[in-house]
């Protein structure tokens, strides 16, 4: 059994752990409503002072935060400390113009490097180990935030960051990496450039990878399991709580453990914004309990899960996350019909002869939605020839119709001819320019 980095947090019994989130949440909202004027506003329109706040229970009565504050308090609206108590600055290009900024103390620091030490602990990362790092260091937070989690466990940290995939692959072999954190799309881009470069996992040491960043499907889990022969292990995170490792997967790898001590998750329905029932689909929404620089509550993530109460095998009891079903705002109503990207992916990723690869593309045609699937056919399968195509295209088209409900213009192209991304892959292209923000 690998190691629990913090068993007295990750595995405290329900009644202690909701008394030390009371407590940490009546802190956090006194401390808010004294020192941003934003949450002192927010709440006064409200009519909610700090003393009706005695524990999560009452987490209801407080207001929301979105995207759309941070944007309004940019950049330094929302933080609670003074600047001199400010040790880094990290943002995300967020979907709203300006970028989504986070500010951390020393303490916020060392707490998030803890947040991921545990998930990384997962998959035994300690002394000895070689944790390449190949999310993007700088502003984004997987670079740095995957960096102190390995610093945190003492294992050696290889800061190869995104991009130059023969080079990170060069250097696996020879130092012997023995852990790789990138995002779960960059890690199948690894996958196909270590086969053209004639290599096989058996020429590297590779144990674990922990991939998060994006939503990825069990199909994209099992493909890089395969072709690297290590066990995939899933870490979420959003900028606007620290960024990776609010969450973890477990050996067991049936849904991702909350850090509960740090993070109070909620789940509710986005349009009436009330609690949804336990264990039912919604939109994530997270209060932080312990961050110093920049407190947030009731943050609407736009992340759709469920939360999982019961007892994980691994022992611990942190509540879990369902795999993230997408984003709110990256459903596609096409035709009338809601579809998300990683329904798509599911279903592409159950027939071997395709490349996990696909790009979708959502026009308006004479007042008709047009949904165009670009997807490959993998080496040994393709032809430029459409009749040979044919017999791939049909169960395809047959299956997403019978899954998502709507019937897609299939396109096989050579592969290899889709964008690969070092980062978040980009998946959608929705050119009628229908979305619009709550
Ligand atoms: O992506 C932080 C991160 C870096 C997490 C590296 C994990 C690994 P943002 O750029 O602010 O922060 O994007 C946060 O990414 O709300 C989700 O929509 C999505 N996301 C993050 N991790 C996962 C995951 C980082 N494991 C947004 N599964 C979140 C699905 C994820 N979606």
């Amino acid at each position: 059994m690998p190691r629990i980095y913090n068993p007295e947090m990750e595995c405290m019994d329900r009644e202690s752990m909701r008394k030390l989130q009371s407590e940490r949440l009546v802190a956090t909202v006194k401390r808010c409503y004294e020192t941003v004027p934003f949450y002192k506003r927010k709440m006064d329109e409200l009519g909610v002072k700090p003393e009706d706040i005695r524990g999560v229970e009452d987490i209801t009565k407080l207001p929301f935060t979105t995207k759309y504050d941070l944007r309004d308090e940019y950049p330094f609206g929302l933080q609670a400390v003074p600047m001199e108590k400010i040790r880094r600055i990290h943002a995300s290009s967020g979907t709203t113009g300006k970028p989504v900024v986070a500010t951390y103390t020393e303490a916020d620091l060392d707490m998030w490097a803890e947040c991921v030490a545990r998930v990384m602990s997962v998959g035994d990362v300690g002394p000895g180990d070689v944790v390449q790092v190949s999310y993007g260091y700088g502003l984004f937070t997987g670079g740095l935030g995957a960096h102190s989690g390995a610093e945190k466990l003492g294992a050696i940290q290889l800061p190869t960051s995104a991009g130059n995939s023969k080079k990170q692959l060069m250097l696996m072999k020879d130092f012997g990496t023995t852990a790789i954190a990138c995002t779960p799309s960059y890690a199948l881009r690894l996958a196909e450039v270590m086969t053209e470069m004639g290599m096989s996992a058996r020429d590297l040491k590779l144990r674990v990878g922990f991939f998060g960043a994006e939503p990825w499907t069990w199909g994209i889990r099992r493909e890089i399991e395969k072709r690297f022969g290590i066990k995939a292990i899933d870490i979420y995170g959003l900028t606007e709580m620290c960024g990776p490792g609010v969450g973890g997967e477990c050996e067991y790898q049936d849904g991702t453990h909350v850090w509960e001590d740090m993070f109070l998750p909620e789940i509710i329905d986005p349009d009436t914004l009330k609690p949804v029932h336990q264990g039912e689909e919604g939109e994530l929404v997270f209060t932080s309990l312990c961050k110093e620089g920049m407190p947030m509550i009731r943050y609407r993530t736009r992340d759709l899960t469920h939360l999982i109460y019961e007892k994980c095998l691994c022992g611990r009891t942190a509540v879990r996350l369902g795999k993230i079903l997408g984003r709110s705002d990256d459903m596609l109503i096409i035709r009338g019909v809601n579809v998300f990207p990683s329904q798509i992916e599911t279903v592409l990723t159950e027939f071997p002869v395709f490349t996990p690869q696909y790009f979708i593309t959502v026009d308006r045609k004479d007042n008709e939605d047009t949904f165009d699937l670009d997807v490959e056919l993998r080496n040994e399968y393709f032809s430029p020839n459409p009749a040979k195509q044919m017999p791939y295209i049909k169960p395809l088209y047959d299956r997403i119709v019978s899954m998502v409900g709507i019937k897609p213009n299939i396109h096989i192209l050579p592969p290899g001819t889709i964008e690969r991304s070092s980062g978040k892959a980009k998946h959608v292209n929705d050119k009628r320019n229908l979305k619009d923000w709550k």
